[in-house]
């Protein structure tokens, strides 16, 4: 297959998020891949210049009072197949303002692009989904969109966009806009290519009714990795299972607070975020030295490994050869793991907003198909100090 996703190919994405092959005919819900990560935010004119110097990102398209739309601002924004959707109340009327008082900033709609709208929400319906926006036409000058949405956990949303009939920036009523920031001199071209993952976190008991939901509304599988009362009890605090559309091409780990000595990190969010919501969003890259390298010139802060990481013995039997001496690994205080199927590198940023709820991850894979499960113990107890510092363990 030579699809080219922005120029980031299929092949390439193979790789960078680890697909596998599938028989789409036999799917239910056939999912192609993320359409965008849509958030709101208390300041979508700010964040947006946030997203583009810190994270490379280029703005594509924007609509907001200067075109028409009068309650709130949207800005869109590209790193290779990878989309975010930026929004601000502008109307102090705006339903974005009341979400955003509830909620601080955090991702309203996971939206997915799909080939038949018509198809997967009458599946979604006779699986008793919430159908939030039945299927629909939107047309402008570029052509047409077809889109529906369903309810997820929380407040999030699942927006169903079919895209193939249209050739517009993004969607109907957005404008093109490009970006203004220079990307500093040396710097890759882009600081991803993917969207690998977007995490869940559920309230303690959820986390199995909607894997079930994703199984049973949504044709997704259950991957491998999860993290049971075995992990949890001993430091993590967690327990997470991870459903994937057919080709693995869409990821979604989803986590429930487990009862443990310390308050849960899950819990920490579901009291900051006021409920169930997303955690974090993994972002591939192929080159995560020189994608940690411009993030953190640009100011972003990742959560610190300690030095006994990289040196403890188990750990150097247990990677093995990575195609980074360990020694470069520690300097930029980089995670690695390995499994059976290949291994992978991985680094986690802070909370990015005002409350501690939404974070990044950077991920590399290297054939492996996991999430870092043998690096739990190191990240959450980085999670765990970073509590402590702000008083909520
Ligand atoms: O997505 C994952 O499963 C990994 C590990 O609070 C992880 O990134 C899981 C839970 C969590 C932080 C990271
Ligand atoms: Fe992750």
């Amino acid at each position: 297959m030579t699809e080219m996703l922005d120029d980031v190919s299929f092949d390439s994405l193979r790789q960078l998020v680890g697909l596998v092959d599938y028989d789409a005919s036999k799917d239910p819900f056939p999912v192609k891949a993320m359409d965008a990560v849509v958030f709101v935010t208390g300041n979508a004119t700010q964040t947006a210049w946030f997203y583009q110097v810190a994270f490379g990102m280029q703005l594509v398209a924007y609509s907001g009072p200067e075109t028409g739309n009068r309650d709130h601002k949207s800005f869109v924004l590209k790193s290779g197949s990878a989309r975010f959707v930026i929004n601000g109340g502008v109307a102090p009327g705006s339903a974005l303002l009341d979400h955003h008082r509830k909620h601080g900033d955090g991702v309203v709609d996971l939206a997915l692009e799909v080939g038949d709208v018509d198809q997967c929400i009458k599946h979604a319906r006779a699986q008793g989904a919430t159908v939030l926006e039945e299927p629909n036409d939107v047309t402008d000058e570029h052509g047409t969109i077809r889109r529906a949405a369903i309810a997820a956990y929380g407040e999030t949303r699942h927006t169903l966009i079919d895209r193939s009939r249209y050739n517009g920036p993004y969607l109907p009523g957005y404008v093109v806009k490009t970006s203004t920031v220079k990307r500093p001199e040396g710097a890759p071209k882009r600081l991803f290519q993917a969207i690998d993952h977007c995490v869940g976190n559920v309230e303690l008991g959820r986390m199995d009714y909607w894997v079930e939901f994703y199984n049973r509304v949504m044709g997704f599988v259950n991957m491998a990795e999860f993290i049971g009362d075995d992990i949890a009890t001993d430091y993590s605090a967690l327990m997470s299972k991870v459903v994937s559309n057919g080709n693995h091409r869409v990821k979604f780990p989803l986590n429930e607070p487990a009862v443990a000595k310390r308050k849960s990190q899950i819990d920490e969010y579901l009291e900051f975020y006021d409920g169930a919501g997303c955690q974090h969003i993994a972002l591939a890259t192929n080159d995560i030295i020189a994608t940690v390298t411009a993030m953190r010139d640009a100011g972003v802060e990742f959560l610190d490994t300690p030095d006994s990481y990289y040196d403890d013995p188990a750990l150097r039997a247990r990677i093995g050869e990575v195609r980074l001496p360990i020694e470069v690994l520690k300097e930029h205080r980089i995670l690695v793991d390995r499994d059976e199927d290949g291994y992978l590198l991985q680094i986690f940023t802070a909370p990015i907003g005002d409350r501690p709820t939404v974070f990044y991850e950077l991920i590399e894979r290297h054939g492996s198909l996991g999430f870092g499960k043998g690096n739990f113990k190191a990240l959450f107890e980085a999670i765990e100090r970073e509590q402590e510092r702000r008083g909520n363990l």
